[in-house]
């Protein structure tokens, strides 16, 4: 099935928020945010920007109708600074003006005081002075206080990663029109709609059926959007409901760099216990989250870090703590994987720690401990289903990792300063949102009389292809060619009360409502097609390439006929469904349950070349065993997991974010934030999907793809510490992401 949507995107055609009609009368919008990060705001003086040229309106948090509040979670983010400011990049002040430029001038002209206070940016010291967005939580298993006398080997350390700008290609941009009767129609670019709607709603002070948010596609979302398109979307708002005159607001590269929220950086310790035969006994971690300045959707992604803890396998006593800790530095927020990688990766150390100490391949420590179906997660859900085995032993014929590892080692030999190495690379993601409630979806067919079809869904394009999934289950349904179906941008006066398109979860839950939708009417025109044979039992009929068969045979009509006579027979040919993720649970009193409807699996081999004088490196293979199910497309499948490899190792090798001690960003630009480009795209990249996959969780026996293959990424860090391991074979490896060049370098000859 060809991805429909490819060729506008390639023609440039597609639209994006940017590119729709300006609306009469528009004014654009920018901000005045903090130029510091902590302190108290003395004063705070608009005139000068209000007799700005061509300036219409200056506001700040005192011309806000309704709530001054965006926490989605936690009400503790003021949409803007009252008398405190948290971070750098907070918004103090709005201006619109009859241009872009104009609205950036009058935001210069803002004069604003501050006493100011140091900012903690470090989540270490802010846990240690009780600056906490919750209380801490502890996930365990079995018994770990005991089980460390059982254990051959004991290994402690530390493990840190970076954050990682979501560097989605289009930046955070809103337009706002004021409709009649003071209501606001918002066209977002956000993966939220009905977030962004009761974002506007409590800001506006209105109820939620005056504000109507759209969103037809977005250039790039990874988790960035999903909370934090809320506040700009709000700002625009706000400035269009004062002015009763649509406003755009569009942040430019470095102010999206600067200001908004990235993954979150995390700091953890670990102790792992292993038998002298490798099984890993017992695990222990506590994680320290970098919260940021303000909750956002840092207790939900702690709560994932959580789940994640034991990754692929299977670890008899667990026990994994976590505390989300405030600092002075952009609320963090979700990004592909939502906490996740992170708690991979300090397993990951762990295990290479231990291997190093047993002096042996981690990868020897790794297939040991693999999930088998039955075994328990530290949240006391069993393995169902579990393919955490068959992948790596698929990845090992295809690779063999045996001959890799030794083809490494040959070559180490006889190089001095070019050193290989490989690693392997486990994923098992579970799929659902952890907070239950957000596990459902509605959607909304309508058939023509002419046959062609129109969805709406609440799920948001982001480039993942959601549309041509939704329409490849609608196409499959009707038995029709998926080009007489279109999917209408997400609306939320078409369906009410989505879910954020995230959690991997967006062709699961909407195509399952999707599909039920197009069932119904399927199911009348069935019974249409029924009258038109005379025959009384609508079950006997088929359709299949758009005509229908009674008993296999074809009866002579088509999708056009029969859809006319249903219609000329005052058949309703439109229906709307409603999906829930059926028998998930969990519960937080006592930290068990059952919270995801399956887990995704796969295996990824990796192999590096690094050149140890200059700290360089290329990745040149990885190889990947993904369980996709039964995918409902294939390519866009090979795609998602490519992509998702290519943003982890980037985040483990080259993102780095670096704050200075005032908490400022100084990689806030595409010329000093280093992004993984196609020359580090690996030499060679095989993606192959697992054989006979099925899923009887999601629809149409297909698997979420959109995160899990990001953590394949991970991988990188460990190829390049067997190759760094090789140069010295005596100097300890270290665990802090990203591993960059300069990193290599000096633990090489420091
Ligand atoms: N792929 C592209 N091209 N662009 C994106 O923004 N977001 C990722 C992933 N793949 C993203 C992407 C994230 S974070 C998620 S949660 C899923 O897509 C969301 O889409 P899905 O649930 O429909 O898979
Ligand atoms: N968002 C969310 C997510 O609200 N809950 C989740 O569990 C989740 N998981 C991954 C990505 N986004
Ligand atoms: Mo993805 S982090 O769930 O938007």
């Amino acid at each position: 099935m060809k991805h429909l949507d490819l060729p506008l995107h390639l023609r440039g055609e597609s639209l994006f928020l940017d590119d729709l009609p300006e609306p009469a009368n528009l004014l654009h919008a920018a901000v005045f945010t903090a130029p510091i990060a902590h302190g108290e705001i003395l004063s705070l003086d608009l005139e000068k920007a209000q007799r700005s040229k061509g300036t219409a309106g200056v506001f700040c948090w005192r011309d806000i109708p309704g709530e001054n509040q965006v926490g989605g979670i936690i009400p503790d983010e003021p949409l803007m600074a009252e008398h405190e400011v948290s971070f750098m990049g907070e918004t103090l002040a709005l201006a619109a003006a009859e241009t872009p430029a104009l609205a950036r001038l009058a935001t210069q002209k803002i004069r604003a005081s501050f006493r100011e206070a140091p900012p903690i940016l470090n989540p270490r010291d802010a846990f240690a002075l009780g600056r906490l967005v919750a209380p801490p939580r502890t996930f365990s298993l079995g018994d770990t206080d005991s089980a460390w006398s059982l254990c051959d080997t004991i290994t402690e350390g530390q493990a840190d990663s970076g954050g990682q700008e979501h560097f989605y290609l289009e930046t955070q941009n809103a337009l706002a029109i004021p409709t009649e009767n003071r209501g606001m129609k918002v066209y977002a670019s956000t993966q939220a709609p009905a977030g962004v709607q009761r974002g506007v709603a409590r800001v506006l002070g209105l109820p939620l059926n005056r504000v109507e948010v759209e969103v037809r596609r977005l250039g790039g979302g990874f988790g960035g959007k999903e909370d934090q398109a809320t506040p700009w979307a709000c700002l625009a708002a706000l400035a269009a409901f004062r002015l009763q005159r649509p406003v755009k607001l569009l942040l430019n590269r470095h102010e999206d760099m600067a200001w908004t929220g990235k993954r979150h950086p995390y700091s953890a310790d670990f102790k792992i216990g292993l038998t002298r035969d490798g099984r890993i006994l017992a695990y222990q971690v506590m994680f320290y989250q970098n919260s940021g300045a303000a909750a956002d959707l840092s207790t939900a992604i702690l709560e994932r870090t959580l789940f994640h803890t034991s990754n692929s396998y299977y670890i008899p006593h667990v026990r994994a703590a976590a505390a989300c800790c405030y600092t002075h530095l952009p609320p963090f927020t979700a990004f592909r994987g939502f906490g996740a990688p992170q708690a991979m990766f300090v397993l990951e150390a762990a295990i290479h720690k231990a291997a190093q100490a047993m002096n042996l391949h981690p990868r020897i420590i790794q297939e040991k401990n693999l999930l088998r179906e039955g075994d328990l997660f530290p949240y006391g859900m069993p393995a169902e289903n579990c393919r955490a085995r068959r992948c790596w032993q698929r990845a090992d014929q295809l690779c063999d990792f045996q001959r890799r590892q030794e083809e490494a080692e040959n070559f180490n030999a006889t190089h001095r300063f070019i050193k290989k190495g490989i690693a392997i690379m486990p994923v098992c993601f579970g799929i659902s949102f952890t907070n239950t409630t957000l596990n459902q979806a509605g959607a909304l067919a309508h058939v023509y009389t002419d046959g062609s079809v129109n969805i709406s869904s609440g799920a948001v394009e982001m480039g993942q292809g959601v549309n041509m999934k939704l329409r490849a289950v609608a196409a499959r349904v009707f038995n029709i060619d998926p080009e007489r179906i279109s999917i209408l941008p997400a609306n939320t006066t078409h369906v009410a009360n989505s879910s954020p398109t995230a959690a991997s979860t967006g062709a699961d839950l909407n195509g399952a409502a999707v599909e039920l939708a197009c069932l119904q009417i399927l199911a009348r025109l069935k019974q249409t097609a029924a009258l038109m044979m005379g025959d009384p039992n609508p079950h006997s009929i088929q359709i299949r390439a758009g005509r229908f068969l009674q008993k296999e045979q074809d009866s002579g009509l088509t999708w056009e006929k029969v859809i006319a006579e249903a219609y000329k027979r005052r058949t309703d040919l439109s229906a709307h469904a409603f999906y829930a993720t059926p028998g998930i649970f969990f519960d937080r009193s006592i930290e068990k349950g059952e919270p995801f409807a399956y887990h995704v699996y796969g295996t990824a081999l990796t192999r590096v070349t690094v050149d140890c004088l200059r700290g360089t490196y290329d990745v040149d293979q990885v190889s990947i065993v993904h369980d996709a199910g039964r995918s409902l497309h294939p390519q866009i499948d090979r795609g998602q997991v490519e992509g998702g490899l290519i943003q982890g190792l980037g985040w483990m090798t080259m993102e780095e974010l670096i704050y200075d001690e005032q908490g400022r960003q100084r990689a806030a630009s595409a010329a000093s934030y280093k992004v993984p480009d196609l020359k580090s795209t690996p030499e060679e990249l095989h993606v192959h999907f697992l054989e006979d996959g099925y899923n009887p969780k999601a629809v149409m026996n297909s698997k979420a793809v959109g995160e899990p293959p990001f953590m394949y990424g991970i991988g990188v860090y460990f190829a390049i510490a067997e190759a760094l391991k090789a140069f010295n074979p005596e100097k300890e490896m270290f665990y802090n992401a990203p591993l960059t060049p300069e990193k290599i370098l000096l633990h090489l000859h420091s």
